[in-house]
């Protein structure tokens, strides 16, 4: 910005100062904002010839709140808290008018106005505790004094945005529309004057019984639903001090929770998630200037679980499907899981009876692959072999109209090696969903050595679409998630057979924060899933004997997991619960036997730590190497995403930075060292990780650099 740049433009008329905020994309309240806005209230407040004042927005949004970009540096004069402080002590009436949302630090701007004005078709939320952090510019005790505790605490501990409509209390008037808005704005502000000042820091609150069970029900809640995360603890104890203390107390007691937050590795890490999700669209495979393929219609083969899963997420948005099987009987039983998924979500108030026959229509089975031959995007969804997909895309290629964008769901595959069976391999793609595909956000694009621009944005453009969050990959076994699931689950059965037990490894890896652990994930997954994918890459994995081997044994006695009731724990029927089971701690043991693997009871919860995601974080920084991701900050929003690392975290690569590059690569030449032969083999740093160590470099600044070269 230039030091000329108008934010927030300052004009009178007929008496009414008007501030209209103009920080693009989003009227981050940026210090120049801030500068402005104070320096115009202090102009309105001087104007004799102003009686009121109204702050709005020029652009379709009121404010997103505070500038995340400025909260990795000191912050700086004038603060938003006391600028805000001053809105409401102005002698002069202040309205808020706004055109659309307002989060954060933008809603903190409205409710420190005198007045709130807005059209009826807007949300407005207090998201900070995404950020790890909490309202910090009075939201926690202006919030309460205008709506109810519960709102508040609703609000601000959840982080969930809210209908204006459904805060009366907090809003003065809504408008029907933008126009109704401007007719209100000119009819209503010109009848204020100075007896209409009305501070929200002059309610007062009290903490009766009703509002201490509301508190205690909130602190409960939290405990159990947000385990691991810090913010949201603070958030209710911030709003508490609005019922328990006078407000400039109350407002003291938010700055020292708010400095708190702050001050975390889970806030930086959150706010790096912000920015991570956001940059996973930035690619520089395309620019703005490449045209995208219109998907108006799309095809899916293979009616399975993946199929249906992701047949439903296009009928979700409207898109007509075409559901494709070979026999009747696999459609119609595809068809009725995906309406008793529908009916399901009708069943917990998600969605109404008429979208459960919206969604079905959307919908169009058949048994005959013409029916594809208009599609603009077809998915291929059938079973995981080369030779299969392949034979699928012979008939797409032969059915498909030109331009149709051919995408495969493989999740190990060659995509290169599919495409080639195509007349047409710059139209192939990767469109890799995650189980379960109705579910899971994620989308891995693709791309293969071919594919062509137009085709990638347009994938990704569409993945807004059916509200998934895309992060484009290139092509090699496992692509960039299941690639990295790979020595995380061989050092969780290194360990197993080196004497820790599963529940153990378990636990290490949920107290870090992971949703399950790599047994009962893979329990949960299927054993025989894995031992699949080994059997086909037994040439690349044969040379380790004792790879995955207890899982082997597992498998061959039948036990495959919780769909059987048993794998590497049991399971009581109709019950998800692992139950630790000592048969498998001597299949364990004879296999360590078998190989000379001496059993250790010397295994630390550091130990395990290290070698499952170290090694997992090791591995994200060989696929950076060979350029299957595009930079750290993908890595971290694939594991967010697609396999639940805890979003406090930050993501594998920000965990990283957390530790430093010079511990990482300690730690890791430490076990190289201590497992010998087979720690030569397996536990070596990739030549990333030590140019950082070497350099003192967090993947953050490799990042950095990287976007520059
Ligand atoms: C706060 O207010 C603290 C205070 O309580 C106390 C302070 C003392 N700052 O998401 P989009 C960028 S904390 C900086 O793609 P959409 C974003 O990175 C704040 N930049 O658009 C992106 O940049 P790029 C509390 C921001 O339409 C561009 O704007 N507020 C900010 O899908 C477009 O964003 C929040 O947590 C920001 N505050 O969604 C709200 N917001 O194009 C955070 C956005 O380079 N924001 N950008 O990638 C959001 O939730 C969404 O951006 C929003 C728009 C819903 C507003």
């Amino acid at each position: 910005m230039t030091e000329s740049q108008v934010l927030v433009s300052y004009r009178v008329e007929n008496g009414i100062a008007t501030f209209t905020l103009n920080n693009a994309p989003v009227n981050a309240l940026s210090l120049a904002v801030r500068t402005q806005l104070q320096e115009n209230l202090e102009q309105a407040v001087n104007d004799a010839s102003v009686t009121a004042i109204v702050i709005t927005s020029a652009l379709p949004m009121f404010s997103a709140g505070a500038d995340i970009s400025e909260f990795s540096d000191a912050p700086q004069s004038p603060m938003l808290p006391d600028v805000l402080n001053a809105i409401e002590q102005a002698p002069k009436p202040v309205v808020a008018v706004l055109p659309g949302p307002a989060f954060g630090g933008g809603l903190e701007l409205a409710l420190a106005c005198h007045y709130r004005i807005s059209v009826a078709d807007n949300k407005v939320g207090l998201p900070e505790v995404n950020l790890g952090i909490l309202p910090g510019a009075g939201g926690t005790q202006r919030l309460p004094r205008l709506a109810s505790a519960v709102t508040a605490l609703e609000m601000i501990v959840t982080g969930k945005p809210r209908p204006v409509l459904e805060l009366k209390g907090v809003f003065d008037k809504l408008a029907d529309n933008q126009q109704h808005l401007a007719d209100i704005v000119s009819d209503y502000i010109g009848t204020l004057s100075a007896s209409d000042v009305r501070p929200t820091c002059e309610n007062s609150l009290s903490m009766d019984q009703q509002t201490q069970a509301v508190f205690e029900q909130y602190q409960t809640g939290v405990e159990k639903k947000m385990k691991g995360f810090f913010a949201p603890a603070q958030c209710i104890e911030a709003v508490k001090a609005a019922f328990t203390l006078p407000f400039a107390q109350g407002l003291k007691r938010e700055q020292e929770l708010f400095m708190a937050c702050m001050d975390t590795p889970q806030a930086r890490a959150q706010q790096h998630f912000f920015f991570a999700e956001r940059a996973a669209s930035h690619v520089s495979d395309f620019d703005k200037t490449t045209e995208t393929r219109a998907i108006k219609s799309v095809a899916v083969i293979g009616a399975g679980t993946m199929g249906g899963g992701i047949a439903m997420n296009f009928a979700n948005a409207g898109i007509p499907v075409t559901l494709v099987e070979r026999e009747q009987s696999a459609l119609d039983k595809g068809l009725s899981v995906i309406r008793k998924n529908y009916e399901s979500s009708m069943r917990k108030g998600r969605i109404s009876e008429g979208d459960v026959e919206q969604r079905m229509a959307m919908l169009s089975p058949a048994t005959d692959m013409s029916a594809i031959n208009d599609a603009d995007l077809v998915i291929e969804a059938v079973f995981e072999k080369l030779e299969v997909k392949q034979a699928v895309f012979e008939q797409m290629d032969a059915v498909c109209k030109r331009g149709a964008i051919l995408a495969t769901n493989t999740s190990t595959l060659d995509i290169n090696q599919i495409a080639a069976v195509t007349s047409r391999p710059s139209d192939v793609i990767g469109l890799h969903f995650f189980s379960p595909a109705n579910v899971m956000k994620l989308l891995e694009v693709v791309k293969t050595s071919d594919t062509s621009a137009d085709v990638i944005k347009s994938c990704m453009q569409m993945a807004k679409r059916i509200k998934k969050v895309p992060v484009l990959v290139g092509v090699c076994f496992g692509f960039v998630g299941n690639r990295m699931l790979e020595p995380y689950a061989r050092e969780a059965n290194r360990l197993l057979l080196e004497g820790a037990t599963p529940e153990r490894i378990d636990r290490v890896i949920t107290d870090f924060g992971m949703p399950m652990g790599p047994f009962t994930m893979g329990d949960m997954a299927g054993l025989d899933i894995g031992y699949f994918v080994r059997q086909s890459r037994q040439q690349a994995i044969a040379h380790d004997p004792s790879y995955a081997v207890v899982s082997d044994r597992l498998v061959e006695q039948g036990r495959v997991g919780l769909k059987a009731g048993k794998g590497v724990y049991l399971y009581e029927e109709g019950s998800r619960v692992p139950i630790p089971d000592p048969a498998v701690l001597d299949i364990a043991r004879e296999e360590a036997q078998r190989l000379g693997i001496a059993q250790r009871e010397d295994i630390s919860d550091e130990e395990i730590l290290v070698r499952c995601l170290y090694t997992l974080i090791n591995e994200g920084a060989q696929i950076l190497e060979e350029g299957i991701a595009d930079k750290p900050s993908d890595i971290d929003v694939i594991y967010v995403y697609g396999y639940g690392f805890p979003v406090y975290r930050g993501g594998p690569m920000h965990y990283a930075d957390e530790i430093g590059p010079a511990t990482l690569l300690e730690r890791l030449e430490h076990y190289q060292k201590a497992c010998g032969e087979y720690g030569s083999m397996w536990l070596t740093a990739s030549d990333l990780v030590k140019k950082l160590a070497a350099e003192n470099k967090t993947f953050g600044a490799y990042q950095k650099e990287q976007s520059h070269a």
